[in-house]
């Protein structure tokens, strides 16, 4: 029987091949790839969040359960994405400039393609002019995440930008990640913020519509 505290655990002490071998074997005993990825490997990193929290360990330690988890999700990725949908519009997506978690975002851009959205990902630090280029290019939404209190205020940069660029009113603006909140989006002028990845799809579904 698949043991998804195992999994949350193994992601917590950074066992990169436990990590792959307990996620295949649950795979193949039938649990849902999003039963997975939220009663398993999210549980760990959040309690690994916690112990970084209070000092009970350091970045080292944060790094190998990121690189574990990450191994996790990529095993997840095809189950999560849709196969054969026609797209529903285009959503290019980023951490923004300075910041450089990437786990949160990849989850969102990951559950944006298993809705049917094609997804330019355009890594983490992302510069407010690599998003604005997106724009440009024809994406129908930028998504913004943050995981940093100092980063945030990038998001508000890169709106600006969107407006001094003259595309802002071409694009939806959405953002999430940890420290955000909606009324931190609504007085940065975002059309839409969404608390994790599942909600950031349905999000993007209605900005769309
Ligand atoms: Co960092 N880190 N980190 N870290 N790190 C946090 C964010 C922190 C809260 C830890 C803590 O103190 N408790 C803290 C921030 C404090 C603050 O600003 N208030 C912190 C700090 C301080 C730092 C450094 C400054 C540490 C240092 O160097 N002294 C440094 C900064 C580096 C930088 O970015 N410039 C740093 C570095 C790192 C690592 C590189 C070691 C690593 C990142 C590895 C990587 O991403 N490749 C790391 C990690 C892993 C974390 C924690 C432990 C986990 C983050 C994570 O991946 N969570 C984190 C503590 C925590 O969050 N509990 C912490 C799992 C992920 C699934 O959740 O990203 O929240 P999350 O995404 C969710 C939602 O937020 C939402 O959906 C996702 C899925 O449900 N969401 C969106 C995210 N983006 C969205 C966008 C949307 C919608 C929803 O629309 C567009």
């Amino acid at each position: 029987m698949a043991d998804m505290q195992a999994i949350s655990t193994a992601v917590k002490d950074g066992r990169k091949k436990i990590v792959e071998k307990l996620v295949t074997e649950a795979l193949e005993e039938g649990v849902s790839a999003e039963t997975i990825l939220n009663k398993g490997l999210v549980v760990g990193m959040t309690e690994l969040g916690e112990l970084f929290k209070n000092g009970e360990v350091y970045v080292p330690e944060v790094l190998v359960a990121a690189r574990a988890m990450k191994a996790g999700t990529a095993l997840l990725k095809p189950l999560l994405q849709a196969a054969n949908v026609q797209s529903l519009g285009t959503v290019a997506i980023g951490t923004v400039e300075g910041d450089l978690h990437d786990i949160g975002k990849n989850l969102v851009a990951m559950m944006l393609e298993g809705t049917g959205f094609t997804v330019i990902d355009l890594g983490e630090n992302v510069s407010p002019d690599a998003f604005v280029n997106a724009a440009k290019e024809g994406a129908n939404i930028v998504a913004m995440s943050a995981l940093l209190t100092t980063t945030m205020p990038m998001m508000a940069t890169t709106i600006k930008a969107l407006e001094d660029a003259g595309v802002r009113d071409k694009v939806k603006v959405m953002i999430g990640g940890a420290p955000i909140t909606q009324e931190y989006a609504d007085q940065i002028g975002a059309d839409g913020y969404s608390t994790d990845a599942a909600s950031a799809a349905e999000l993007a579904k209605r900005l769309i519509a």
